[in-house]
């Protein structure tokens, strides 16, 4: 009986501690599927930004700006996380997966994120084989990934070709697209053109061969699910809270000590 109520002090102090709400810091894992036809579009690595919602990246119906023009033309995020940073100096930025994902592959990054800063989601990749096609979010309010309590409000973002953009900078010329194989994505043939939902140049690359060698078929629809992010999140336990449990720790071991010494007594 006496033993019982020792080891009940510690564990409550345990409880206690795990129990405080000061977890404010989430660790987010960014899954990214390329969920595409088997011979269909790859994926370049996806830039990401948890915000606190200011940085507006484009506007449908309008022209597209450098750091769209850049991740949509190119692949690259260079330009579109640093105008993020500009915009938004709290923000967490960062990319997901190091080359173009073809259809079937997966990669995923972690984050670390505080929910009441930085609640917002916003991203950006380019799709190819294209001269100008990306993926990404209008409206920097459209994925609010925490609640106010810091809880997970999304679990995944998936995209259908019918969300494809094409950022009307750079006319379709399978010789200037990136993904084709012996094509240069660095040359291009302006389009002074505005920021449009479009998936339909994807089809007149239908039988060119891609630079990881696969034929293109582009087999899409307006519904046909072709990426998905996924969202998992974890608490990062806060200094006080650490020595809150440490504290809780040291005393079952002062208390198991104390019940060895006790033992090895009654036993001698
Ligand atoms: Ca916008
Ligand atoms: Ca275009």
């Amino acid at each position: 009986m006496k033993q019982i109520a020792r080891m009940a002090i510690p564990a409550v102090l345990v409880a206690a501690a795990v129990a405080q709400p000061a977890f404010a810091q989430r660790k987010v894992t960014v899954t990214v599927q390329n969920i595409a036809p088997p011979t269909s579009v790859g994926v370049a690595p996806l830039n990401v930004g948890f915000s606190g919602g200011t940085f507006d990246a484009f506007d449908q119906g309008g022209p597209a700006a450098m750091p769209i023009v850049t991740a949509a033309e190119l692949g690259s995020g260079t330009d579109w996380l640093s105008a993020f940073a500009a915009a938004d100096p709290a923000a967490v930025l960062g990319t997901v997966g190091g080359a173009p994902m073809p259809p079937g592959e997966v990669a995923s990054a972690t984050f670390t994120v505080d929910p009441a800063t930085n609640p917002f989601f916003s991203f950006a990749a380019m799709v190819v084989p294209s001269n100008d096609s990306f993926i990404g979010n209008d409206d920097p309010h459209a994925y609010r990934l925490f609640d106010a309590a810091g809880n997970l409000l999304i679990s995944s973002i998936t995209q259908t070709a019918g969300d494809i953009w094409d950022a009307g900078s750079e006319l379709f010329n399978p010789a200037n697209a990136a993904y084709i194989a012996g094509a240069d994505a660095t040359l291009r043939d302006p389009e002074n053109g505005t920021v449009s939902r479009s998936f339909a140049d994807f089809s007149k690359f239908n039988g060119l061969t891609t630079a990881p060698g696969y034929s293109f078929n582009s087999g899409l629809s307006a519904e046909t699910p072709f990426y998905r992010i996924t969202f998992s999140a974890a608490a990062v336990p806060e200094p006080a809270t650490w020595a809150m449990m440490m504290l809780g720790f040291g005393l079952i071991g002062a208390v198991v000590r104390k019940d060895t010494r006790f033992a090895g007594a009654a036993t001698a």
